[in-house]
C-alpha cells in the first residue's frame, strides 16, 4: 500500500504498516499550510517546500546514485557506521566519489536530526551523480549531491510482530549481478517496485524475489530468514541479497545464543517446509513471516527462535547507537 502524508513523505509500506510521517506533523504547527521538516542538500537546510533537486539531475533522469535507509532510537542513531561503510561500498563500486568525509557525512547526518528536533526516526540518505545534461554519460555531472531527509517512523502495528506476515513469490527476478549488482544500494530500484506491484495484485504483504537460478534472493526492501531444526540459514550475498544491516544484527545475536546461522542458497520447497521465517530491514526490524505462496510456514504463527529474536534486537536498538545530542 502506498501510503503518503501531508509532509509530502512517500514511502511504500507493506499492508500493514503504518504512514512514515514528516518530521513535524502538520497538526503541530502553527501555520497548518507550513512545510516544517529541514532538508540538508549539500550543506545547507531548506524547508520542504524548498528543497528541490535539478530536472539534469542523473539521480532522477536516470536513477544514478545511492542511498542508505537508517533509524535512531532514544536520541541514538542506530549502526550509523555501518550504514556509512555500505554508503560508501556502493560509491566505489558505481565510481561515484561522495564529496565529504564519512567523518563529515556522520556529522551531518547528526545534525539533520537535531535540527528536526527528533529522538526516534528515520533518515533517508542519498547522493546523487549530480547535475548533468540529458546524456547518461556521467562524466557530464561535476558534482554529486548529498540529500539527508529525517522523519517519524511510525512504528508497524504491534500485532503485525505477534502475528506476522504473508508473502508471494514474485515473476519479476532479482537483477542479475552481472547486470546490476543487488549489493550497490543504488536509486535504480525498478526491479523492486516491480515486484512490490505484483506483491500488491496478489494482496500479499511482501513479495519474495529469487535470483535467476531460482533460489531466493531476499524481499523487496528485506533479507529472509528460515529456521529448520533450530538452525538460522539465510542466502549468501551472492544470491542477490543486500548485506543487510538487521541482517548483520541477526548475525550478532544468534551468536550470542549459540544458534548458527548458515549462509545457503534457499529454494521455495525449503521456505514452504521451514519451521519458522522471518524478514529483516531498518524500517521494518524483525517481523515473522508466517505463509508463503499460501502455505502456512511451521505453525503458521511466530515460531520461539523469531520472538526471541525479537526481544533481544529491541534491547540492542533501545542501548546501542551514535549519541544525536551529546
Ligand atoms: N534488501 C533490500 C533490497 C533493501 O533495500 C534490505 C534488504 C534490508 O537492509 P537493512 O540494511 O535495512 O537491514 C533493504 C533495505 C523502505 C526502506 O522505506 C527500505 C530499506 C531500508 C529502509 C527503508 O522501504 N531497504
Amino acid at each position: 500500500m502506498k501510503t503518503s502524508n501531508a509532509g509530502g513523505t512517500v514511502i511504500d509500506q507493506p499492508k500493514s504498516r503504518e504512514a512514515v510521517k514528516p518530521a513535524v506533523d502538520k497538526a503541530t504547527t502553527s501555520k497548518p499550510a507550513a512545510r516544517q521538516s529541514k532538508i540538508y542538500i549539500d550543506g545547507k537546510f531548506y524547508s520542504e517546500a524548498d528543497a528541490k533537486v535539478s530536472v539534469f539531475d542523473h539521480g532522477l533522469l536516470y536513477g544514478d546514485g545511492i542511498f542508505e535507509g537508517i533509524r535512531f532510537y532514544n536520541g541514538r542513531v542506530f549502526r550509523m557506521e555501518e550504514h556509512l561503510e555500505r554508503l560508501w561500498d556502493s560509491a566505489r563500486s558505481i565510481c561515484l566519489h561522495i564529496p565529504m568525509s564519512q567523518r563529515a557525512m556522520g556529522e551531518a547526518l547528526l545534525e539533520t536530526v537535531r535540527q528536526n528536533n527528533l529522538r526516534d526516526g528515520y533518515i533517508r540518505l542519498i547522493v546523487t551523480r549530480g547535475v548533468g545534461n540529458l546524456g547518461l554519460n556521467p562524466e557530464q555531472c561535476k558534482t554529486p549531491s548529498v540529500i539527508i531527509i529525517t522523519a517519524q517512523i511510525a512504528l508497524y502495528p504491534e500485532a503485525v510482530y505477534k502475528n506476522g506476515l504473508s508473502l508471494v513469490t514474485c515473476a519479476t527476478r532479482r537483477t542479475n549481478p552481472s547486470a546490476l549488482n543487488p549489493a550497490v544500494k543504488s536509486l535504480n530500484y525498478l526491479n523492486n517496485v516491480m515486484a512490490r506491484i505484483e506483491a500488491n495484485q496478489a494482496n500479499a504483504d511482501e513479495g519474495l524475489m529469487l535470483n535467476d537460478e531460482g533460489n531466493v534472493a531476499e524481499c523487496t526492501a528485506d533479507n529472509v530468514f528460515i529456521i529448520k531444526r533450530g538452525q538460522i540459514f539465510t542466502p549468501p550475498i551472492t544470491a542477490g541479497a543486500l548485506r543487510g544491516i538487521t541482517r548483520s544484527v541477526v548475525f550478532e545475536i544468534a551468536a550470542e545464543t549459540g544458534i548458527k546461522v548458515i549462509e545457503a542458497d534457499i529454494t521455495r520447497h525449503e521456505m514452504f517446509v521451514a519451521d519458522e521465517a522471518f524478514l529483516t530491514g531498518t524500517a521494518a526490524e524483525i517481523i515473522p513471516l508466517v505463509k508463503a505462496d499460501g502455505r502456512p510456514i511451521g505453525t503458521g504463527k511466530p515460531g520461539p527462535i523469531t520472538t526471541r529474536m525479537i526481544s533481544r534486537f529491541r534491547e540492542i536498538t533501545r542501548e546501542t547507537g551514535t549519541p544525536i545530542y551529546a
